[in-house]
C-alpha cells in the first residue's frame, strides 16, 4: 500500500500521507509527491488540493534516517518546488507539527491552514544541519527576515497561534481541521491567488542587524546555527536560484559533518531511551498520584517536575514550618516558569491545588510510587522505608533517590523490595532532563517499566544504571576530577584546564563547576569512607577544604571571588597550597588538555560498560549530555572516542 492516497471532494481532491510514526518524508513519499502533483495538475474535475496527514501528525520532516546514506532523487527542494508549481494550488492542513522539511513542503503550498494545537518550525540545526529544501529562503520570503533568522538559527517550534501572527501560515481553524481546510480551499478559489512564496521580494537588513544576530547564533557553540544564520544573509541578498543553491550546498556539507552524525545519534538515543528492549512488553503500573519525602531542594524540584506532568503530589515533612518551606520553593519555581512566559498564573494556580502537603506518613495510603528525598544518611533512608512499608498501599512502588548510597541497603529496610527501586533525578530536578533509575536484584519488571514509564511523563531522559558507587554519572564524574586534578599536578594551570573545556564546549569546566557546586560534599564522602577504613589518597581538593575552601560559598575554593562577585580569579593561595603538589611538566595545549580529560571520560565509560553497570554507550553518553554539560554536538564521551578513532 502505499503511503499517499488521495480522494475527491467535489473539486477539492484531499491528499493524505500515511507514513508512521510522523510522517517523515523518505524516498518514496518524495516520489510520491511528485507523481500525484503530475497526476492532479491533469484532473479536470480537480480546482483544488488539500494535503493532511494521518496520525498523530503533520510532516515532522525529512527521515532522519537517510542522512547516513547518499542522498536519493527526487530531493527534497525539488519536491517543493514542484508543488508550487502545480497548477491546481495546494493547501497544508497541518496537525501536530509541521517541522523541517514538513514545513519546507507546506511552504511550497500556496497556502498553509493549522489546526489551534499545531506547531511549526525549523528545528534543524539541533540535527547539526540547516534547513536543506528552501527553509533559509523560503522563511525570509514569506515572514521576513527576523522571523526567518529566529525560526532556522533557534531551531524552536512556534504556536499555531505565533506562526499566523509573523505570517507563515494564512489561517488557524477552530473546528475540525480537513473540514476547515476544505472550506478555506473553496473560498481561496473565490479570488486571485497569492503570488508562490519563491516570487515574494525578500528584504534586505543592515549590517548592524547581522552582527546581533550573529553573536547571538554564536551563542549555541557549534557551526549549524551561524550556517543557517549565513544562508538566510545569502537569501536577502540574491536571486531565488541562487540562494536556493547556496542553501543546498551548505546543507550537504553539514549533513556529512562530525557535528551532524553526533547530534543525529543523540537524536536517536533520546528517543530510544524511555523504551529500552528489557521493559518494552512489560506493562507499568498506573501512576497517578505521587508521595514525596522531603521538601528540601531536591524533593521540591521532584515535586515541581511531577506537578508539571499532570500529577498530583502528596508532600512529606517533618514539621509544618519545613513543609511550609517546601511548598515556597515549588512556588518559586512556577513562578519563574510564569516570568519566563512558560506558564499563566491560572496554570500555576491549577499545578499548586494539585500538590497537598502533610507531616503524616499515613497520609500516603493513596500514592501510586513514593520517593525519597531526605539527607544522604543510610539510617535515616532506613526509618523513612520502614515507615513507607507501614503506610503505603501493598502495590505501591517505593522509590528512593539517592545519589550514592547502596539502595540494596536501603532496599533491605523493606519486607518487600520488589517494589522498590532507585530514580535518582539531578538537581534542580525540574530542570535537568537526567534520571538514572537503578533496580535492586528483587525489583519487578514492572516496576522497572513504571520508572521508565515516568521518565518519559516527566520529559526525562531515563537511562538504567547498575548499583555501583555513583552509578553512572558521579562515578564518571570522579575520574574526571581525578584526572583534571592529575593535570594540575604535572604543572598546568587550573585556568587553562577550565578554559580548555570551555573551548570543548562544556558551559564550565572542572574547577569552576567544582567551586559553583561546594567541594566539601565529595571531600565529606571521602572522609567517611576513610573512616570506615578505605584508603582513599588525598586529594588536591581535601587539601583546599581542608584550609577551609569549599567554593564560592566559603569566599574562595579553586579560585579566588571577590565579594558579590561569581568569577574566577587565579588564586595565589592555592598555588602556595598545592606548591608541593605540583611538578613542572610540559605544558598543553587547550586540545591536548580537552582531549585528556574526554579520554578519561571515556575510558571510565569503558569499564563502567564492561561492569554491566551500564547498558549501552549511547546510555552513558545520555548520561554526560543531559547530567553533566557534556556538549550534545559531539555526541558524548563514547561516541566522541569512537569518531576519533574511525577519523
Ligand atoms: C529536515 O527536515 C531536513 C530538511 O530541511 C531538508 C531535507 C533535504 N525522521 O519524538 P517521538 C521517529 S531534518 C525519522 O518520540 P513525539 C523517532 O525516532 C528533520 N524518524 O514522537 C521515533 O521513532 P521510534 C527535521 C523520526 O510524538 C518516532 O518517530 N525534523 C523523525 O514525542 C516518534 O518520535 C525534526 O527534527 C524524523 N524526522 O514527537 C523533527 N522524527 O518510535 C524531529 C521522529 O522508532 N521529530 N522520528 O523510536 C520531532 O521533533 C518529534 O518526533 C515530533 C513528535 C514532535 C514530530
Amino acid at each position: 500500500m502505499s503511503v499517499l492516497s488521495v480522494r475527491y471532494q467535489g473539486e477539492i481532491a484531499v491528499v493524505t500521507l500515511d507514513n508512521p510514526p510522523v510522517n517523515a518524508v523518505s524516498e518514496e513519499v518524495r516520489k510520491g509527491l511528485v507523481a500525484l502533483a503530475d497526476q492532479l495538475d491533469e484532473d479536470t474535475g480537480v480546482a483544488a488540493v488539500v494535503l493532511t496527514c494521518a496520525g498523530r501528525t503533520f510532516i515532522a520532516g525529512a527521515d532522519v534516517r537517510e542522512f547516513g546514506k547518499p542522498p536519493v532523487g527526487p530531493h527534497l527542494p525539488d519536491v517543493v518546488t514542484r508543488l508550487e508549481q502545480a497548477k491546481k494550488p495546494w493547501v497544508a492542513a497541518i496537525h501536530g507539527a509541521a517541522l523541517g522539511g514538513g514545513f519546507e513542503i507546506a511552504m511550497g503550498c500556496r497556502f498553509r491552514v493549522a489546526d489551534r494545537s499545531a506547531k511549526v518550525g525549523l528545528p534543524e540545526v539541533t540535527l547539526g544541519i540547516i534547513p536543506g529544501a528552501s527553509g533559509t529562503v523560503r522563511t525570509p520570503r514569506l515572514a521576513g527576515v527576523e522571523a526567518a533568522v529566529e525560526f532556522a538559527t533557534s531551531g524552536k517550534p512556534v504556536s499555531a497561534h505565533q506562526a499566523l501572527q509573523s505570517g507563515v501560515i494564512d489561517k488557524v481553524i477552530d473546528g475540525e481541521l480537513l473540514e476547515g481546510a476544505i472550506a478555506f480551499a473553496l473560498e481561496a478559489l473565490n479570488h486571485p491567488l497569492p503570488q508562490p512564496v519563491s516570487a515574494r521580494p525578500v528584504e534586505t537588513r543592515d549590517e548592524a542587524f547581522w552582527e546581533k544576530a550573529k553573536k547571538q547564533a554564536a551563542r549555541a557553540g557549534y557551526q549549524a546555527p551561524l550556517s543557517a544564520l549565513d544562508s538566510i544573509r545569502f537569501a536577502s541578498r540574491h536571486s531565488f536560484d541562487e540562494a536556493m543553491a547556496y542553501e543546498r550546498q551548505i546543507f550537504l556539507d553539514l549533513r556529512a559533518s562530525d557535528e551532524a552524525a553526533a547530534l543525529r545519534a543523540v537524536f536517536f538515543a533520546e528517543r530510544a531511551a524511555p523504551r529500552p528492549a528489557f521493559v518494552k512488553d512489560t506493562k507499568p503500573r498506573p501512576v497517578a498520584r505521587v508521595g514525596i519525602v522531603g521538601g528540601g531542594t531536591m524533593g521540591a524540584g521532584i515535586a515541581s517536575s511531577c506537578l508539571s506532568a499532570g500529577l498530583n503530589v502528596v508532600l512529606i515533612e517533618r514539621d509544618d514550618e519545613a513543609l511550609a518551606r517546601g511548598r515556597q520553593s515549588v512556588e518559586r519555581t512556577f513562578a519563574g516558569a510564569i516570568k519566563r512566559g512558560k506558564l499563566s498564573e491560572e496554570g500555576k494556580e491549577t499545578l499548586m491545588s494539585a500538590l497537598s502537603g502533610s507531616t503524616d506518613y499515613a497520609d500516603l495510603g493513596e500514592c501510586d510510587l513514593v520517593i525519597e528525598a531526605v539527607f544522604e544518611e543510610i539510617s535515616v533512608k532506613r526509618d523513612v522505608f520502614k515507615n513507607l512499608d507501614r503506610h503505603c498501599r501493598s502495590d505501591a512502588i517505593l522509590a528512593t533517590n539517592t545519589s550514592y548510597l547502596d539502595p540494596r541497603e536501603i532496599s533491605s529496610a523493606l519486607k518487600d523490595s520488589s517494589r522498590f527501586l532507585g530514580l535518582h533525578f539531578f538537581s534542580p530536578a525540574n530542570v535537568m532532563k537526567l534520571l538514572e533509575i537503578v533496580p535492586v536484584p528483587e525489583t519487578a519488571d514492572d516496576v522497572l517499566a513504571s520508572g521508565f514509564a515516568l521518565g518519559k511523563q516527566l520529559g526525562k531522559v531515563p537511562v538504567r544504571a547498575g548499583i555501583c558507587e555513583g552509578f553512572i554519572g558521579n562515578r564518571i564524574l570522579k575520574r574526571y576530577r581525578a584526572e583534571a586534578e592529575t593535570l594540575v599536578r604535572e604543572g598546568i594551570a587550573i585556568a587553562d584546564i577550565d578554559a580548555a573545556m570551555r573551548g570543548f564546549g562544556f558551559k564550565m569546566g572542572p574547577f569552576e563547576a567544582q567551586d559553583l557546586g561546594g567541594l566539601d560534599i565529595a571531600f565529606l564522602q571521602r572522609e567517611g569512607a576513610r573512616a570506615e577504613g578505605a584508603e582513599i589518597p588525598e586529594t588536591l581538593g581535601d587539601i583546599l577544604v581542608r584550609s577551609g575552601r569549599k567554593g564560592q560559598k566559603s569566599g574562595g575554593g579553586w579560585y579566588d571571588y571577590a565579594d558579590g562577585d561569581r568569577t574566577p580569579r587565579p588564586s595565589s593561595a592555592v598555588s602556595d597550597l598545592l606548591a608541593a603538589q605540583v611538578t613542572n611538566g610540559p605544558q598543553l595545549d587547550p586540545e591536548e588538555i580537552s582531549e585528556r580529560l574526554v579520554r578519561a571520560l571515556a575510558a571510565e565509560g569503558e569499564v563502567i560498560l564492561t561492569e554491566g553497570v551500564a547498558h549501552s554507550a549511547s546510555d552513558i553518553d545520555l548520561v554526560e549530555i543531559h547530567g553533566y554539560g557534556f556538549p550534545r554536538w559531539k555526541g558524548g564521551p563514547m561516541f566522541w572516542k569512537d569518531q576519533r578513532l574511525r577519523s
